[in-house]
């Protein structure tokens, strides 16, 4: 089968809806498979929830305009890294790099690109995981490796996040010095926050394990003691 780069094979921006959506759905149906047999294996969501959105053509041209090149299809798919966006909303941040991984593993994907903003945080404050990746997306003539950007964070991030995007949008890339100071201590408490919870968490986890280990033991040396009951019933 013939395998065609984006560029040579999108000439409509239908033919572009569909060709995203189809990655989109990939990208999501693959997630929740992975997330389930996680599940499955290891009795715990990665995953809390996912979210995915194709870009609206209004926010495409907005880019396009920031980037400087003129609003055609071409450009488009060439500059515009997010035209498919999956969100992946986990608990703790060690979820965040476990489910990265699992997304390296998938051998249909392709990561092109990694930005880590929870080691190298922006100096807006905003902390997430992104991978740029591309999936096959196959039609009935042609192969088109197709990009998805993934976002990864965990709900408190996201939390930071949606609110930031909000008075970003609202004034327009200029807030005001003391909003965006108290952004930034916001997402220091977040980060805060996010330690914490996890910290918690592997404590928990080390003691439901302890205790697990000291039911086995008790159920393991009341086996003993009834069979030693019954060796001397036995010989009685
Ligand atoms: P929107 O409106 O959310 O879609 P690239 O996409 O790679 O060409 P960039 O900016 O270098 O452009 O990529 P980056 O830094 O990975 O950012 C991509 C997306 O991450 C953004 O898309 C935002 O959704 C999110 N993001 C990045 N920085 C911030 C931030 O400081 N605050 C918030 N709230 N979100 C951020 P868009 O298209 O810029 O915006």
């Amino acid at each position: 089968m013939e395998l065609k780069g984006q560029n040579d094979t999108i000439d409509s921006w239908k033919e572009v809806n569909l060709i995203y959506n189809a990655a989109l759905r990939q990208v999501q149906t693959k997630m929740e498979i992975l997330n389930e047999e996680f599940q499955h294996v290891h009795q715990y969501n990665p995953i809390e929830h996912i979210k995915a959105r194709i870009k609206t053509p209004e926010s495409i041209v907005k880019k396009l305009k920031r980037h400087g090149v003129e609003s055609t299809i071409e450009n488009m798919v060439n500059h515009i890294n997010d035209i498919a966006g999956v969100r992946i909303i986990c608990s703790f941040t060690s979820d965040i790099y476990r489910v990265a991984d699992m997304i390296r593993n998938q051998k249909d994907i392709k990561v092109i690109a990694v930005k880590d903003y929870i080691t190298y945080p922006k100096t807006s404050g905003y902390r997430s995981y992104h991978m740029i990746v591309t999936v096959p997306v196959y039609l009935s003539d042609r192969i088109v490796d197709t990009k998805v950007e993934i976002q990864i964070r965990t709900v408190a991030m996201d939390f930071w996040a949606s609110l930031e995007h909000k008075i970003h949008y609202k004034f327009e890339g200029d807030a005001p010095q003391h909003i965006r100071t108290e952004l930034v201590e916001c997402a220091r408490m977040v980060a805060d926050l996010d330690s914490r919870m996890l910290m918690l968490n592997d404590e928990i986890t080390m003691i439901s394990y302890e205790l697990e280990v000291a039911k086995i033991k008790a159920e393991e040396e009341k086996r003993k003691k009834r069979l030693e009951k019954q060796a001397q019933e036995a010989e009685a």
